[in-house]
């Protein structure tokens, strides 16, 4: 399966986020992706499709704010990672605002999504990486893998968040439906994927189906629950299948089963997989115990029954398993895929 990266996606280097009271070391290290480049092999170098499907999905004051928000932080006289400490969530208005913490508040929706120097190349090579990886499936491949790093579902319209700048499924899912295809999005990582159905979440064209853990005990805390089924055009266009910490395959497998039956009842001729692993047992910072061999049968399920298929990278924090869980996932797809095409 064709895989896309760019160098530059490794020069995002959070140092810290805040834990359990604490600055620690940032979960999401370039060595996350070094891992699993060494895992899979060869990548391909993105084509720059420039601004115009970031647009389309991410509001352009947003967009100036992510491009120039190290530098703000740095013209303030600050050192390190750009990180907010107030947010406006009482009394919001449109306030024409300049300070840089201010625009940290009113951009981002936590402290654990710093900015640095390479925060935005990285994000923006990111994102043309899954552009990229369309092209391929728009061009007749059954599936494409882009390499995102940092991930992309906790990102809104107007917001960073869970350690994501670029929404990469919301900008590829956009630029297929405006290709002319059906679009839905399946996200399987450990995490609500809450930027992906706040941007789609009035939206029936577009199905968006999640399996994550509880949010009730999990990160994004506040969205994720299972009574959120999208609004207006959208309503029954979102599907939150939630989990419990703990949650082996055996428990797993089922939920997948319901996710690709709604998948598959939506109709959709190209699915956008939010890949994380970090539903596996070593993951450091999650809950769910697969193990690798579970991500070779995830990746032969889904693309049983999937249409062509882009695989976005999300989260995945066992740094020394990565590479082999996401080589697990996609020789599962290709074993599938390989037999369904005789
Ligand atoms: N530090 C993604 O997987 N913090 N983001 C959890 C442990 C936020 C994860 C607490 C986790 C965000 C793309
Ligand atoms: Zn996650």
């Amino acid at each position: 399966m064709i895989a896309i990266f760019d160098d530059r996606q490794l020069g995002h280097r959070p140092a810290h986020e805040f834990f359990n009271g604490a600055l620690t070391a940032h979960a999401d290290t370039p060595a996350r992706a070094a891992n699993v480049l060494a895992a899979i092999g060869g990548t391909t170098a993105p084509v720059d499709h420039g601004m115009a499907a970031l647009v389309a999905v991410h509001d352009p004051a947003y967009l100036a704010f992510l491009a120039q928000a190290h530098d703000r932080w740095l013209a303030a006289g600050r050192t390190g990672d750009a990180i907010g400490y107030a947010w406006p969530v009482v009394g919001r208005r449109p306030l024409d605002l300049s300070r840089i913490d201010a625009l940290l508040g009113r951009f981002t929706a936590d402290a654990v999504t710093p900015i640095d120097a390479g925060t935005w190349d990285a994000a923006y090579w990111g994102a043309q990486s899954a552009l990229t990886a369309l092209d391929h499936v728009l061009a007749g491949a059954v599936a494409a893998f882009a390499l995102c790093r940092p991930p992309g579902h906790h990102a809104g319209r107007d917001y960073a968040g869970g350690y994501c700048f670029l929404n990469n499924a919301a900008i590829v899912a956009q630029a297929a439906v405006d290709a002319g295809r059906r679009v839905a999005i399946l996200d399987v990582d450990y995490h609500h994927g809450n930027g992906t159905q706040d941007i789609f979440y009035d939206r029936g064209d577009m199905a968006f189906v999640s399996i994550h853990a509880d949010p009730g005990t999990d990160f994004p805390y506040f969205w994720g629950h299972a009574d959120e089924t999208g609004a207006g055009a959208g309503v029954g266009a979102n599907h939150n299948i939630v989990l419990p910490r703990g949650t082996d395959w055996t428990d797993y497998a089922p939920r997948l089963d319901d996710a690709l039956a709604t998948v598959a009842a939506h109709a959709a001729d190209l699915l956008i997989l939010s890949f994380g692993a970090d539903t596996f047992e070593g993951d450091p910072i999650a809950g769910f115990t697969l193990t690798t061999a579970d991500f070779a049968t995830m990746g032969r399920r889904i693309a049983a029954t999937a249409p062509s298929t882009v695989i976005v990278m999300e989260g995945g924090y066992a740094v020394d398993a990565l590479g082999a869980n996401v080589a697990a996932l996609l020789a599962g797809f290709e074993d599938a895929r390989q037999t369904v095409d005789g």
